[in-house]
């Protein structure tokens, strides 16, 4: 089989990749490991950047999001009992999304579908050839069979445990990590969200988060230790725990039920350099993790195939390859500026094992500034609604 961009991994790097080229009229397969109910069934991220809403509407993609999705004109920060808005609107003049990558994700597939663009569900042991040369190829197996898909570049789109990035040489590959010592419990459950904006608490207990999906879908998540798993959580215990974490007002009011999906996610910050190698370049998570507490990942995933789209579509417009050979650096300028984002709020609203006395009240005392400082909100709404792409 020949395709123009062979793209590894059917998740939301891929599929929106794949839609914006097919929309160009450049020719593009899919190979992803899972099944398409499989990736439908992972719940992720909820909050859009309007740059990724603008990505959708530009692949053609975006109606049942105009539709269903909720604009978010700021969001609340809470500590202990204290609580404060940072208004996007009023600081930026911008908003985010509240649209889940589930449905994102169920949009995409739907569209590519319909499109008759060939998408290979069950793709095993994918390798990456030739990727430093000028033919490059992807062998993989389907019920045992190999196949071979010859193509002009590979998008490694395949997410952090993916096979992309380590297809490129340590040699030539620097990679960046943090591991946080916690992870994050999340609960779904069909009932009428705690407040109508998302709420970031700080709490002597730890961290908790109020989100939401839609009227009658709420997520929730509290910090929790890497050693707990989700069955160790009774529902009434996770209930109890994120009461104690959030305002008395709100806790008095959040209405609680039965879990629909429980899952503990662990914290890391993580970027690797260079993301492209030859003809292979990493999209999204296969180049960079943020932990949640920005609402980064899927953003800066976006923000990936932003760049990435534009230099294939300018290769295959008129052989100028400038955007191409830029792509690493323009990528990994915004991806830094993102992980420094995430990082500073994880650190703003977590509880750390080792914190000191010192610690917390550094902690406390930009909480108290950023409570009452307009920069300094500023700060904080700029990056949360999404630097320029
Ligand atoms: P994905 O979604 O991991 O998709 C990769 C796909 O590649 C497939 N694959 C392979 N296919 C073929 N061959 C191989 N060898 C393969 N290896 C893997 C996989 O099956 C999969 O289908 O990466 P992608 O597309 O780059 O998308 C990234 C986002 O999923 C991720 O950044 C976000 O979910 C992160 N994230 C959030 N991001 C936000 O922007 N806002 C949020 O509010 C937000 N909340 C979250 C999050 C991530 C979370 N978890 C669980 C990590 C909340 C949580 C709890
Ligand atoms: C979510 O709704 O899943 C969500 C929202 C905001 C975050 C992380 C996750 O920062």
């Amino acid at each position: 089989m020949k395709t123009q961009v062979a793209i590894i991994g059917g998740g939301p790097s891929g599929l929106l990749l794949g839609q914006l080229l097919h929309k160009q009229g450049i020719d593009a397969v899919v190979l992803e490991r899972k099944t398409r109910d499989y990736v439908l069934g992972r719940i992720r991220a909820g909050i859009l950047e309007t740059g990724l809403v603008d990505l959708m509407r530009r692949a053609g993609v975006s109606e049942r999001m105009d539709r269903e999705s909720f604009v978010h004109d700021g969001t609340v920060i809470s500590s202990g009992d204290v609580q404060f808005e940072i208004n996007f609107k009023e600081l930026t003049g911008q908003h985010v999304v509240v649209y889940g990558q589930t449905e994102l994700t169920r949009d995409l597939y739907d569209a590519r579908e319909a499109s008759g663009a060939q998408t290979v569900f069950n793709a095993e042991n994918v390798q990456i050839h030739g990727a430093d040369n000028d033919t490059p190829y992807v062998t993989y197996d389907v019920e045992g069979n190999q196949q071979r898909l010859d193509c002009d570049y590979v998008a490694g789109c395949d997410g952090f445990h993916g096979v992309s990035r380590k297809t490129i040489p340590e040699t030539i590959r620097n990679d960046y990590e943090k591991v946080y010592p916690f992870g994050w419990l999340g609960i779904l459950s069909e009932t009428p969200p705690v407040h109508e904006e998302l709420i970031y608490a700080n709490s002597d207990r730890g961290f908790a988060l109020c989100s939401m999906r839609n009227d009658n879908l709420s997520r929730y998540y509290i910090q929790c230790s890497l050693t707990d798993s989700p069955e160790d959580w009774s529902d009434e215990a996770f209930w109890d725990e994120l009461k104690r974490r959030i305002p008395a007002e709100m806790a008095d009011k959040l209405v609680t039920g039965p879990s629909i999906e429980k899952s503990i996610a662990p914290l890391r910050s993580f970027v690797t350099e260079p993301m492209r190698w030859g003809r292979l370049f990493l999209c999204g998570d296969a180049a960079h993790i943020v932990p949640p507490t920005g609402a980064k990942g899927l953003n800066t995933a976006a923000s990936d195939i932003h760049y990435l789209f534009e230099g294939l579509r300018q290769f295959y417009s008129n052989g100028d390859a400038t955007g191409l050979d830029t792509y690493s650096e323009r990528a990994l300028a915004r991806i830094w500026k993102a992980e420094r984002f995430s990082w500073w709020m994880t650190n703003l609203l977590h509880r750390f094992p080792e914190q000191s006395g010192f610690d917390l009240k550094m902690q406390r005392a930009e909480i108290e500034f950023l409570r009452s400082n307009r920069e300094a909100q500023m700060v904080l709404a700029q990056n949360y609604v999404g630097l320029p792409y």
